[in-house]
């Protein structure tokens, strides 16, 4: 398999499940601005929509969108312990929970990310993007140690991405400890530190 990825970008989410599986696979980088990998193929001839996740498959079928990746790559994989089982309603939970991640949080983040958004813009992607971020805390509040529970899924290592962003952007988790300590304990996981030191983001990493 070969996961086509930015640094700490959404594909930073798969990379870790790689690692969790201790799956065999390589990685291929991707330049964000010109949409060329670091072997200097064109990744629209990789995936038509110019951004990352993708993942391709030994059988050479490229897999896009994180979530369905992550979902794939759980069932696809001994692991049984990474995904409830097809039909249960704690499989429908890890749907909403990756959706949410996706379409609430995730896309909350982008204009703060965009060079040509407008100070508005930013603005009020931070009010979104705090206010999901409670939504996240007000979940962690029972105590659970992961998102769906007690349980790691392949849910974590996206939450996990996504809200890692609020330390890149200036805005910071704020007061929300239970959120903080979840995004301090996954930055231990092995999974986790393999991942990112494989993507240049642990610059002081043996
Ligand atoms: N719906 C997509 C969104 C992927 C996405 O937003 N990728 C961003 C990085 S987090 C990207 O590649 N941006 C660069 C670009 O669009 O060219 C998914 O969930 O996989």
């Amino acid at each position: 398999m070969k996961l086509y990825y930015i640094p700490g970008a959404c594909s930073l989410a798969p990379h870790i499940v790689l690692h969790e599986l201790g799956a065999a696979f390589t990685t291929e980088r991707v330049d964000s601005k010109t949409h060329k990998t670091e072997t200097g193929a064109d990744y629209y001839t990789v995936h038509s929509k110019g951004y990352v996740p993708a993942l391709t498959l030994d059988g050479g079928e490229t897999l896009t969108e994180g979530p369905a990746i992550v979902q794939y790559l759980a069932d696809n994989s001994g692991r049984k312990d990474l995904s409830p089982a097809l039909g249960s309603i704690e499989r429908a939970r890890l749907q909403a929970h990756l959706n949410f991640v996706g379409t609430e949080l995730h896309k909350a983040f982008s204009p703060l990310f965009k060079p040509d958004a407008t100070e508005d813009e930013k603005n009020a992607a931070r009010k979104k993007v705090n206010l999901r971020l409670d939504d996240v805390e007000k979940e962690l509040s029972d105590g659970r140690q992961f998102f769906l529970g007690d349980a790691f899924s392949v849910a974590d290592p996206y939450l996990f991405t996504v809200a890692n962003w609020a330390n890149f952007t200036g805005l910071g988790l704020g007061e929300r400890p239970n959120l903080k300590a979840y995004v301090a304990r996954m930055a231990e996981r092995p999974s986790v530190r393999a991942a990112m030191k494989a993507e240049g983001l642990l610059k002081d990493a043996a």
